[in-house]
């Protein structure tokens, strides 16, 4: 195959150096996973067509925004199952530490690196680090989406305004883009100047500077094995019933593959495959999630009140002054100090577990608008707390699902009301209602007894 043929329409060239022969570099960082994963096939096939070697380096950030140990731990422990996949197949794997606007175009520049390789995020800080390297080197620069389904730039070449907008843009494209995905195969042995060495994983924890006091979960298997039992359970156990159960809080319904998405130990395409006679579980892993790498890639205020649409932004500056009943800190937040059990064993099961059941995230956060002076902070709140004890946090998804509570993205005008005006209301009844919350308040706050029961 020409190289042409590889940089097809799941890539895109970051600058206008041609690819030449050389040491190709999968420069990986949201994917980190070998199998299904496009941007390390693009760089192997790349490899394999010039005769060069290839090489796979992942950068450490030691402070990356608001993740800690719990997150490092999970993280890093898939990058070792990584490492030893990658060396099976006779693929060098580097870990670099610390910036990565100084370390990458240094190693690229040392090792005289030809063609670079990276995998796609809608966020700011790859895009940051990404554009840093565009200035900084003379090596051809790719970017092929590795982790959405249809490429970024297939689906939309917008900011989507809902659900309903974006699914038939990509269901009309999954023919073409929901394909098997080729094997890794093992590389030809290599002449690389410096002969390998597996990491130093104690090297590697030491670099840590984030706080240790929220302890890493235990009751999931970080790495990408652990990731495909957890697709094979769902599958067995948990999709005939999932439609029926998912929005159950007090229920295990749910699959439990977000964390690995988040670190890319799982491909969502890989999984989709399976799992396209579950309409509800596709629509979630598809829609839903394309849908949030959009937002997060066309809107750059996704990280705050400014990404609401005017509509949002009018009525909740119109409910402003509102009286609040209840107001409470970002403290009293974070330590579940609320009135409402309900919302405390919310933000409890995501204190412990690291993993905040789905529907509840919807009343958590609606709550978090409803108890704060402001909109903005109660954006900022969210987002915060989210992105500090949720093993899955950092993610487009929990932007977009933060900006949909709170700022009625890809949502639509409801019935005015005081605090919310015209954002899509939810409380306590709804969910007394709907739901055994009593369970999941006893499952995740013993003590406590439901306050209207
Ligand atoms: P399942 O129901 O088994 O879903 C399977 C996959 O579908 C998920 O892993 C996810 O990739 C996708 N998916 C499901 N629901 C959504 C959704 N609403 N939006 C986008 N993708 C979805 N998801 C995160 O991955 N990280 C977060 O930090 C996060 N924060 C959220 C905050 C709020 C306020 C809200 C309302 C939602 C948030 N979500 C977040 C979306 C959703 O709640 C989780 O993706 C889901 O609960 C993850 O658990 P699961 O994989 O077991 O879910
Ligand atoms: N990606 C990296 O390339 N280097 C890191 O050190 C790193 C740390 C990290 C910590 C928590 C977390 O949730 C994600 C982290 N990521 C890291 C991966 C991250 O998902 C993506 O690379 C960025 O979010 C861009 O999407």
């Amino acid at each position: 195959m020409s190289i042409e043929k590889w940089i097809n329409t799941r890539s895109r060239y970051l600058n206008n150096i041609p690819v030449k022969p050389g040491p190709v570099l999968y420069w990986m960082s949201r994917d980190q996973r070998v199998q299904h994963n496009w941007a390390l096939l693009t760089a192997q096939n790349i490899a394999l067509e010039l005769q060069s070697p290839l090489i796979v380096a992942f950068n450490l950030t030691p402070s990356f925004p608001l993740a800690n140990l719990r997150h490092y731990d999970f993280m890093l422990t898939g990058l070792k199952e990584v490492e030893q996949d990658l060396l099976s197949l006779n693929i060098p794997f580097i870990m670099l530490y610390g910036d990565p606007q100084q370390t990458l175009p240094a190693y690229i520049h040392q090792n005289r690196i030809s063609t670079v390789v990276m995998d796609f995020s809608p966020l700011k800080i790859a895009k940051q680090w990404k554009e840093t390297l565009v200035t900084q080197t003379q090596a051809a620069l790719i970017e092929t989406d590795a982790h959405n389904i249809v490429p970024i730039w297939q689906a939309s070449d917008k900011q989507e305004y809902a659900a309903r907008t974006i699914r038939p843009k990509i269901h009309k494209q999954l023919p073409q883009y929901l394909t098997p995905i080729p094997a890794i195969q093992p590389m030809p042995p290599h002449n690389l100047p410096q002969s390998h060495q597996p990491t130093d994983w104690n090297i590697t924890y030491a670099q840590l500077k984030s706080n240790t006091e929220i302890k890493p979960i235990t009751w999931l298997t970080p790495g990408p094995q652990a990731a495909q039992q957890t697709l094979d359970h769902f599958l067995t156990h948990k999709a005939p019933t999932y439609a029926t159960d998912r929005n159950e809080p007090s229920k295990d319904a749910l699959s439990n593959l977000s964390p690995y998405l988040h670190f890319g130990h799982i491909s969502a395409q890989h999984i989709a495959h399976q799992t396209t006679h579950l309409e509800s579980f596709f629509e979630e892993l598809v829609v839903r999630r394309e849908l949030a790498d959009n937002f997060c890639h066309h809107n750059p205020h996704y990280d705050s009140l400014a990404s609401a649409p005017n509509w949002a932004q009018q009525t909740l500056a119109d409910h402003q002054q509102d009286p609040r009943e209840y107001l409470y800190t970002q403290q009293e937040l974070e330590q579940a100090l609320t009135h409402d059990p309900a919302w405390n064993a919310a933000q409890t099961q995501m204190l412990t577990t690291g993993k905040m059941h789905g529907y509840m995230r919807m009343y958590w956060a609606k709550k978090i608008l409803e108890w704060t002076p402001s909109p903005a902070e109660a954006y900022q709140i969210a987002i915060y707390l989210n992105d500090t004890y949720s093993i899955d946090g950092r993610d487009p998804n929990g932007f977009t699902g933060i900006a949909w509570a709170i700022a009625g993205v890809h949502d639509r005008p409801w019935k005015e009301r005081p605090i919310f005006g015209k954002i899509r209301y939810m409380n306590y009844n709804g969910l007394k209602r709907k739901f055994d919350i009593q369970s999941y308040i006893e499952k995740h706050l013993p003590s406590q007894k439901s306050l209207f029961n």
